[in-house]
């Protein structure tokens, strides 16, 4: 199972992609929600299981994105499209420098932009120290975007509201665009790895296989933060960006080793359930947690899906579930087996 948090500011549309991407394979599972403040939802999508953790946006709610991020793979930021928001997106920004999780951004609401992609790419650049490089271009008919170019591809993608995207020709009028950009993407992409760079410099075509393994090295490495665009309301792109979550997001072993030695699992959010009590969603990164076995010094209560009803006998590393009856346990700390641990400085609550 893989993780990730969805994150960035309030209205961007984070629940709306979250809901977009968990139905994508048609193999939604179950969810837990704190309202208000986050609710984690699990999916399947391919051949792997997936949750998201979807964390409300405004400062009132960061307390958890730390956390979150600890327990994830990777983060996906969510932002309009709209240069003037970017700025609203800088806490995220910090926090997911801050955590070294590997991050994809998507801009969203490509049905109503208010500006172009690349003055979104730039405007959030200014509080980034991570290159942001698009990997997509709109296509436009007018002022409206009705598809995208993938720039590792080069195929191009017609937008159906509400359904799967269409290949089709890359306009002709889209081929500058798409040249510089690809260009631009490539030479980003070149900087970490040399074969790709000698390939550019002597002019080789560049296939697109080579790309995206270059594209999954160095998003493991977090080296670079790729950009997508598209709509979740008009499930418009979102397929694009769970493929790339797919090829490039790094297995949990990465997760584990951001927490350093000792760590188990990490409790990413807590609630107090009706009729269950303190509730805490655990992921296991290294070793399992399950019913009756210690963690952190005492046993564990019982343990269940998202939905804090189906019974799980274990927590396999690398997934996701609720622990019950485990007061000794917490959101916001990590478990070895003796004791409890401190999270990381960047993954404790902090402005
Ligand atoms: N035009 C447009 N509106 C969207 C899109 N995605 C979400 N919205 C709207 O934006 C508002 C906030 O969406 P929501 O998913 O709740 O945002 P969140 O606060 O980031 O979780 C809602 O009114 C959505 O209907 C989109 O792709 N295009
Ligand atoms: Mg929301």
């Amino acid at each position: 199972m893989r993780v990730f948090t969805v994150l960035g500011p309030s209205h961007s549309g984070k629940s709306t992609l979250v809901e977009a991407l968990a139905a994508l394979d048609g193999k939604p599972g179950k969810s837990f929600e704190i309202p208000g403040l986050a609710r984690a939802v699990s999916f399947g999508y391919m051949d792997n299981d997936w949750v998201a953790l979807d964390i409300a946006g405004g400062s009132e709610n960061l307390g958890p994105v730390g956390s979150a991020l600890a327990a994830s793979d990777a983060a996906v930021l969510v932002v309009p499209a709209d240069a003037d928001a970017a700025v609203l997106a800088a806490p995220y920004l910090r926090m997911i420098e801050e955590a070294n999780v590997p991050a994809f951004v998507f801009i969203n609401k490509t049905d109503a932009p208010n500006s172009r992609m690349s003055e979104v790419v730039s405007a959030l650049q200014t509080y980034s120290r991570h290159h942001i490089v698009l990997r997509e271009v709109p296509i436009r008919e007018g002022e409206t975007i009705v598809g995208v170019v993938d720039l590792v591809s080069e195929r191009a993608w017609k937008f159906h509201d509400g359904a799967p995207s269409t290949l089709m020709e890359i306009p002709a009028a889209v081929r500058p665009r798409e040249a510089e950009a690809r260009g631009e993407m490539l030479e980003s992409y070149a900087d970490f790895d040399d074969k790709l760079l000698e390939e550019i410099i002597e002019d080789q075509k560049v296939m697109a296989e080579e790309v995206y393994d270059v594209a999954a090295r160095v998003l493991q490495h977090n080296d670079l933060v790729p950009a997508f665009l598209g709509s979740g309301e008009h499930r418009n792109g979102v397929n694009r960006l769970m493929k790339a979550l797919r090829h490039e997001a790094p297995e949990a072993a990465v997760a584990a080793g951001r927490l350093g030695d000792g760590a188990i699992a990490v409790g990413a959010l807590a609630d107090t359930v009706k009729h269950l009590g303190k509730t805490v969603l655990v992921r296991a990164l290294a070793g399992e947690v399950a019913s009756g076995k210690p963690l952190a010094g005492e046993n564990v209560g019982s343990v269940t899906d998202l939905d804090a009803k189906s019974p799980l006998e274990r927590i396999s590393a690398g997934a996701v579930g609720l622990t019950v009856k485990s007061d000794h346990l917490n959101a916001g700390q990590a478990f070895g087996a003796e004791s409890a641990l401190d999270l990381p400085a960047w993954a404790r609550p902090h402005a």
